[in-house]
């Protein structure tokens, strides 16, 4: 017989265009991940708008997003993939699990304080959203009992918060849940800002300097690169002393499959201009064929409407079984028939 594989549960915000860190950090490992796995990808809009989105350009990210994971090769076939908005269980389950969660834990959250902080020096109001956002996160992991979930290093403390909640529940009543793993990959788990290389590289960065986008045109993306913070130290050395530069190592080491030594060796007489030349034409090669793909794909919004349509369809069944259990675990009466 057959072994049952192993479900694995991802997802990224339309919260703005995405960068190489959402494709080194989570989409490059999907599509590694996706032959071996039960894979549920998911466009997370519910999680974009625990900050303030255009309606417009929330829906055109919304498709641009779902466009991305197919042109970088996640099959629709293999995987379910959907737009969590069109999937009601997982704010049914967030509810519950609110219940679940203490607002301590909520703001202890690396994640809330850095957001929160940023938004209440720049006046803005912060949103009960913003500080729910990991119990909804929890949700859409464990009502598809996920083993794993594959992210990026900032995301290991949400996956610890989702553990906790999990076993609490399972606790207080009886075995519901899959206790669920995060996944970190071995290179890009944190591609840092280009301008300010100690802090991690982020869509939602006012600075478009700081990021690449999955999109940009190639002649953007030399000229970024180019323009990088690095050090005056002038070798090419992965090194902590050396942040700008052992950053563009690890972009390097994510995309080619080399090591940090074998750059070092590379570029031991060469100077900077050379290797940010290189590794801008690295992620220019690598991101080419996906940006025309995503053209592709956008211009065929019937075929992106016929995935989602079957990607939801699937993923209401399976998460709805787990809902039910749980509201059944709790006390609800079932709706009569
Ligand atoms: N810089 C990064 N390096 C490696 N992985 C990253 N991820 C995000 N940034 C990096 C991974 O991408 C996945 C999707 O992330 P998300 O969109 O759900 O939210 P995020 O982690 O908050 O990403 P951003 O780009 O920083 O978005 P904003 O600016 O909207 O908050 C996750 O697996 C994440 O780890």
């Amino acid at each position: 017989m057959e072994e049952k594989k192993k479900i694995i549960f991802s997802g990224i915000q339309p919260s703005g265009n995405l960068t190489i860190g959402n494709y080194l950090g989570a989409l490059k490992n999907w599509v590694k991940l996706q032959d071996k796995y039960d894979c549920y990808f998911c466009v997370v809009d519910l999680h974009a708008i625990t900050v303030r989105q255009q309606p417009k350009d929330l829906r055109r990210r919304t498709l641009e997003v779902l466009a991305i994971y197919l042109a970088a090769g996640i099959d629709p076939e293999r995987n379910t993939i959907f737009i969590q908005s069109h999937v009601p269980t997982h704010c049914e389950a967030a509810w519950l699990l609110n219940c679940f969660t203490y607002v301590g834990e909520l703001s202890r959250m690396t994640q809330y304080k850095n957001k929160s902080q940023k938004y209440s020096d720049s006046g803005d109001p912060i949103s009960a959203g913003l500080l729910n956002y990991p119990v909804l996160m929890a949700a859409d992991i464990l009502l598809y009992n996920a083993d794993l979930v594959p992210v990026g290093k900032d995301q290991t403390q949400h996956i610890e918060l989702t553990r906790d909640i999990a076993q609490r529940f399972n606790n207080i009543y009886s075995p519901t849940f899959t206790i669920p793993e995060g996944y970190i990959p071995e290179s890009g788990a944190k591609v840092m800002d280009l301008q300010e290389p100690t802090k991690k590289m982020s869509k939602s960065s006012g600075n478009p300097n700081s990021f690449i986008l999955i999109m940009d045109p190639p002649e953007v993306i030399r000229r970024k690169i180019n323009r990088c913070v690095t050090d005056s130290i002038g070798k090419v050395k992965y090194s902590d002393d050396q942040p700008g530069i052992k950053n563009l190592i690890n972009i390097l080491i994510a995309l080619q499959g080399t090591t940090a030594e074998e750059v070092e060796k590379k570029y031991e007489n060469l100077g900077y201009a050379e290797f940010k030349n290189d590794v801008a034409e690295a992620i220019v090669q690598e991101l080419k064929p996906i940006q025309d793909k995503v053209k592709h794909y956008l211009e065929n919004k019937y075929y992106l409407e016929e995935i989602y349509k079957k990607g939801a369809e699937k993923a209401h069944y399976v998460s709805n079984k787990v809902l039910r259990k749980m509201q059944k675990k709790i006390g609800f009466i079932p709706p009569a028939r």
